[in-house]
């Protein structure tokens, strides 16, 4: 018989995912039964201040592992990572935590018997020599950041420990996540957020990424869900567990630059790319997420135009 979640430990809790879920877990399952982390502090942030609150750095699984044992812990949402533009800068840090960091995640998962581990992938897991449009959820994983490979070697241990020692693991891979709350943490989509302070703050910006770029992205309402639908699914019926295929959104910069004139008139984006456009580059624009519909039911709420206006709303009252 299944055990329900209970008391909830979110590792990375101030970042750009971390601090929105942190605060819907919370609604959901009660301040005092989820435990965020991080392995900085932020004594502004509701994540510190709305609840228990802990530093963690994952690459230190004795502290992973006594933090659970004292909250008696049951269950973890991992969202402490490198992402992919600070992964090229800094490969060893990104390989460390990110691969560190899940080990002693599932280690400990293993270790405490814990009811469900989360852990995030990404569409970083995919390459150059991947279907572009419409990816496959079943298909050629061959990345050539730093960060993608952490990813496809996530997914496989994940899977390693589902199959090996029964532990609970589930995880999707995220397209570009866009959000009001947090900024994102130095990755290549970072400019589908950007755009939006920078309309609001200057009326004018500068992409690091050709117009025609186009990558999958997804609103951060439906990022949560995404998630909380998956944590939440019976692991009967899921014939995957690492590695879903989410999409919601697939956008050009050029598109979300016109969407957002259509509410600031007069806009101006220039276009300068850097070496992020690289990286995009060997990413899919489209996604095929039919297994994700099939086995849990997933399906997005947010359309381009119907995110841009909320964005903008939240923006505008924020800055
Ligand atoms: P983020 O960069 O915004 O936040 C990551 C957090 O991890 C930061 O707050 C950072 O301080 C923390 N951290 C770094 N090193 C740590 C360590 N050693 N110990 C503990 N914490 C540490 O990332 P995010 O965008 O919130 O991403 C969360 C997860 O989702 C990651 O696995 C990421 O790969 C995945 N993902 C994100 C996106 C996106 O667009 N945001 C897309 C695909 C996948
Ligand atoms: C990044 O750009 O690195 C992330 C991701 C798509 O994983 N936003």
């Amino acid at each position: 018989m299944a055990r329900n979640i209970q008391r909830i430990l979110i590792t990375g809790a101030l970042g750009q995912i971390g601090s929105e879920l942190t605060v819907e877990l919370r609604k959901r399952y009660g301040s005092d039964n989820v435990i965020a982390s991080d392995i900085r502090s932020d004594e502004n942030s509701t994540v510190v201040n709305g609840g228990p609150w802990s530093i963690l750095d994952v690459t230190d699984i004795e502290a992973v592992s006594t933090l659970v044992r004292s909250q008696k812990i049951d269950t973890i949402f991992h969202m402490a990572a490198i992402l992919s533009a600070t992964g090229e800068k800094n490969p060893m840090l990104c390989w460390n935590v990110n691969m560190d960091g899940t080990l002693n995640i599932l280690e400990t998962a293993r270790e405490e018997s814990l009811v469900r581990v989360i852990i995030p992938s990404s569409i970083a897991a995919f390459g150059p020599e991947t279907p572009r449009d419409n990816t496959p959820q079943k298909t050629i994983l061959r990345p050539k950041t730093i960060y993608g490979v952490t990813k496809v070697s996530g997914e496989l241990l994940c899977d390693y420990y589902v199959q090996r020692f029964g532990v609970d693991v589930r995880g999707l891979r995220y397209p570009g996540i866009i959000s009001s709350e947090t900024p994102p943490g130095g990755g290549t989509t970072d400019y589908a957020v950007e755009i939006y302070y920078k309309a609001i703050e200057e009326g004018r910006y500068t992409c690091f990424v050709r117009r025609n770029t186009m990558l999958p992205m997804m609103y951060m309402p439906d990022c949560i869900k995404a998630t909380l639908d998956l944590a939440d699914a019976d692991f009967d019926n899921l014939s995957h567990h690492s590695d879903f295929n989410v999409g919601a959104l697939s956008v050009t910069a050029g598109d979300i630059a016109e969407s957002i004139s259509k509410f600031i008139p007069g806009f101006e984006v220039t276009y300068e790319p850097d070496f992020r456009q690289q990286i995009a580059d060997t990413w899919p624009s489209s996604i095929d997420d039919s297994l994700a519909r099939k086995e849990w039911g997933w399906e997005p709420d947010w359309d381009l135009d119907s995110m841009t206006a909320d964005m903008l709303e939240k923006l505008k009252q924020k800055l």
